[in-house]
């Protein structure tokens, strides 16, 4: 029987003793965020699952919280506790103490940063709570602290990028030591930073790229904006700017048309190369106009995964410990037809209107 079902048995009988000497109200959970129980208290049958989401920073979280919100529905059997930590670790932290006292079944975080956890799941571990840790990962000392996590391979990812690059320049003629990059990061000491950032110090190593320098962009079209301010300010000459998300490239797109410079792919001609994350539905759209030359899902749906993970672990069956999902590389034209890394192949997926018409995020 699950943690909740007991404790939910528990309070009926309490109930129903006060009931008999004249007092007592059932409290059952409401959550946040999940219209279905919100006017109601959850179902006592139904598991309780403690989310710890990011915030609201992209267009790529906004479709990872829809994707569980879609997943852990009352109607499919969940009481979904969902915690927004606003971009911040210490308020993360803190939902995931509140889950403890909570008594949920699951937890399901998704760190904002990697490190620093490893205290608070110790404490969730003693209290016999499994954690499945989605999309972005957690370092902790000991990896009994987390069940199973599911997201992506940011490296990979970045490879995948900086592989498209070195084909463009290769076909193009264009020398790889003319290249003078910039990297707008995303919030530092995530994993997609630390992962894709990699990936970039890995290729102008291999390829000999001038890496000029970076700015901070949190992930957000605002800071991202900032950043390119900042990165134009330092180095005019700049011609890459490798985004670390889409809306960090939404940003920077904005503050290269004010700072007067050309968007596009001729940079023997003073035009300024965009590269970004995400793959979401405006990322893609500016793929198509040219200005994002190339756009590297990652991909945001993992309610139905850590649905699915769940599901096992409740019928007792062994989970992955680590799983990685597959995702595609996007540009505006099939000219560059794939890419390798680490000998596998991948295709690279020209943006057309039937494809973004069909995008669910
Ligand atoms: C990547 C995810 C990142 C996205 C950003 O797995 O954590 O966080 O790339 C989002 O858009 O803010």
């Amino acid at each position: 029987m699950k943690r909740t079902r007991k404790a939910a048995a528990a309070a009926l009988l309490i109930a129903a003793a006060s009931f008999l000497y004249g007092c007592g109200k059932g409290q059952g959970s409401t959550s946040k965020n999940s219209p279905e129980t919100s006017e109601k208290t959850a179902d006592d049958t139904a598991l309780t699952i403690g989310f710890a989401q990011v915030g609201e920073e992209s267009d790529w979280r906004r479709a990872n919280s829809e994707s569980i919100l879609n997943a852990f529905t009352a109607e499919n059997g969940y009481n979904l506790l969902f915690e927004d930590a606003q971009n911040d670790p210490d308020v993360q932290m803190a939902s995931v103490q509140k889950f403890i006292q909570e008594g949920v079944d699951y937890i399901v975080l998704e760190p904002i940063i990697e490190t620093g956890w490893d205290p608070i799941l110790k404490e969730v571990k003693e209290a016999g709570i499994p954690v499945i840790v989605a999309d972005r990962n957690v370092a902790v000392s000991d990896d009994s602290l987390v069940t199973a996590w599911v997201g992506s391979d940011w490296l990979l990812e970045g490879a995948k990028a900086c592989e498209w690059l070195n084909e463009y320049c290769r076909k193009h003629d264009i020398p790889p030591t003319s290249l003078k990059i910039v990297n707008i990061q995303g919030t530092i000491g995530s994993s997609p930073q630390i992962g894709r950032d990699a990936a970039l110090r890995m290729g102008a190593g291999k390829y000999g790229w001038k890496m000029l320098g970076t700015s901070k962009g949190e992930f957000t079209q605002a800071k991202g904006r900032e950043a390119m301010d900042d990165l134009i300010g330092r180095f005019p000459d700049l011609n890459v700017v490798y985004c670390d998300n889409d809306n960090e490239a939404y940003g920077a797109i904005e503050a290269l048309e004010e700072a007067g410079k050309t968007i596009g792919t001729d940079l023997e001609n003073g035009e300024v190369m965009l590269i970004s994350f995400d793959a979401a539905r405006q990322g893609l759209s500016y793929v198509k106009e040219g200005k994002i030359a190339c756009d590297v899902e990652c991909n945001p749906d993992h309610g139905p995964r850590i649905r699915e993970l769940i599901g096992k672990l409740e019928r007792g069956e062994t989970v992955e410990k680590e799983q990685a999902v597959s995702e595609q590389i996007f540009a505006r034209t099939d000219e560059i037809e794939s890419v390798t890394v680490s000998d596998q192949e991948y295709p690279v997926v020209p943006v057309t209107d039937e494809l973004l018409a069909e995008r669910t995020y």
